[in-house]
């Protein structure tokens, strides 16, 4: 479908339009943006494809282009920030009465990525659930007072990075406890959401669409023990996430000794380094948390590209690996993980 915009004819179906919204977005262009999508709207364009062929997409770009360091992450996040503006837009353009159950959509606690889900809880909305959207980083207490106090018939949890796995867990069991079923969704989940069932959700979807399917014809899920759930956090594990401090302060100190140009570090880069550290960490934990290297060898790899969009060698990275496996051998387990993680860098 065409539609004509004050800046020529645009389609979503034209490869022009994703580059067009981009540029507009990626500008800090926020009255261009909404009138892009408001005029797709107007030519009957569904909100649905809207935000999941458009503004979904665009998002992916904008994080990528903050990775390769071709945006800066004040440019990234002005750029975000329009994003949930035409999302809001969108939404305030399409009102729909609610006709099917209650939902309570969140992402679990430490999880910033509050764009992918708020598409999906507007997704749900225009499928006639009513949504009461929690946001960001939801501490799992807290989410459990909500669900007694709104009694919802499925809870949707997001979470997009794997190191958040653990606190997944933990909100999953909490919510099934008290009797709500939950629906899993996000790249954190694993490929296929593989990791999602290992920590005892009702279900996983792909996308925003494959929910609404699956909350529509497979809702509620068949009634399964909650108390029936992997154990999963073993000795290692809980050695890991528990000496994080301690780990990242003992390499940080011997950093300069493994990878002398950090002698020269100022405070910023010295931050960021020990920030690096301890996301690291973070994911190591959690490889551990499910058993699967995959969770941290896929962290490796993209941490690398990013360092090296930044002129930060491979060798830096190494170092920081060696310096948390010299802490860690009489752990086999972890250490078996930092290992793959070392081939990855190099
Ligand atoms: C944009 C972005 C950011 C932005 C976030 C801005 C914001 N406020 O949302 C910024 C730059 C701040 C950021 C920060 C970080 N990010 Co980031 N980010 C991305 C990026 C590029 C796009 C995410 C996005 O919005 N996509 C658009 C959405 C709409 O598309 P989508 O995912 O297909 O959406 C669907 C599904 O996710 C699904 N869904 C989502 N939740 C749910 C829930 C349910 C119940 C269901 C059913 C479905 C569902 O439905 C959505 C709609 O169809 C992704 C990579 C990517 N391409 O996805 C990395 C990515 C998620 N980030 C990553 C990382 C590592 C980080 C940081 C740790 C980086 C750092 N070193 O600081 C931090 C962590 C912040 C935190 N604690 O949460 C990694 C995670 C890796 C991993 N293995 O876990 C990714 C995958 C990049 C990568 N390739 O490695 N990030």
């Amino acid at each position: 479908m065409t539609v004509f915009t004050s800046t020529g004819p645009r389609s979503l179906d034209d490869p022009g339009f994703s580059e067009h919204f981009l540029r507009l977005v990626g500008d800090g262009d926020e009255w261009g943006a909404v009138e892009a999508v408001t005029d797709l709207l107007d030519a009957g364009v569904a909100p649905q494809r809207v935000m999941l062929d458009l503004i979904a997409p665009t998002q992916g770009r904008i994080g990528e282009l903050w990775a390769a360091n071709e945006w800066s992450i004040a440019r990234e996040h002005a750029a975000t920030a329009i994003s949930e503006r035409v999302l809001a837009a969108v939404a305030a353009r399409t009102p729909i009465r609610p006709t099917r159950g209650r939902i309570t959509v969140a992402c679990v606690d430490g999880e910033w990525h509050a764009l992918p889900v708020r598409i999906l809880a507007e997704t749900l909305r225009l499928d006639g659930w009513r949504v009461d959207f929690l946001g960001a980083n939801v501490p799992g207490p807290h989410l459990v007072t909500h669900l007694h106090q709104t009694g919802p018939d499925a809870v949707a949890l997001s979470c997009m990075i794997t190191a958040r796995l653990p606190r997944a867990h933990a909100a999953i069991t909490a919510c099934r406890s008290v009797g709500v079923p939950v629906i899993t969704g996000g790249r954190g989940f694993g490929p296929d959401g593989r990791w999602a069932h290992r920590l005892g959700a009702d279900a996983w979807a792909a996308g925003a669409d494959d929910a609404v399917t699956r909350l529509a014809h497979h809702w509620p899920p068949a009634p399964t023990d909650p108390y029936e759930t992997a154990f999963l956090g073993d000795e290692e594990y809980t050695h890991v996430s528990r000496s994080r401090g301690v780990l990242v302060r003992t390499a940080m100190e011997k950093l300069r000794a493994a990878y002398p140009p950090a002698a020269d570090y100022d405070q910023r880069k010295h931050d960021a380094t020990a920030e690096d550290l301890s996301q690291i960490t973070d994911f190591l934990a959690a490889a551990l948390y499910v058993g699967d290297d995959l969770v941290f060898t896929d962290f490796i790899e993209w941490t690398r590209a990013v360092l090296d969009a930044r002129g930060v060698p491979p060798i830096a990275l190494r170092s920081g690996l060696t310096l948390l496996r010299d802490q860690l051998h009489d752990f086999p387990a972890a250490t078996a993980v930092l290992d793959t993680g070392l081939l990855k860098a190099t």
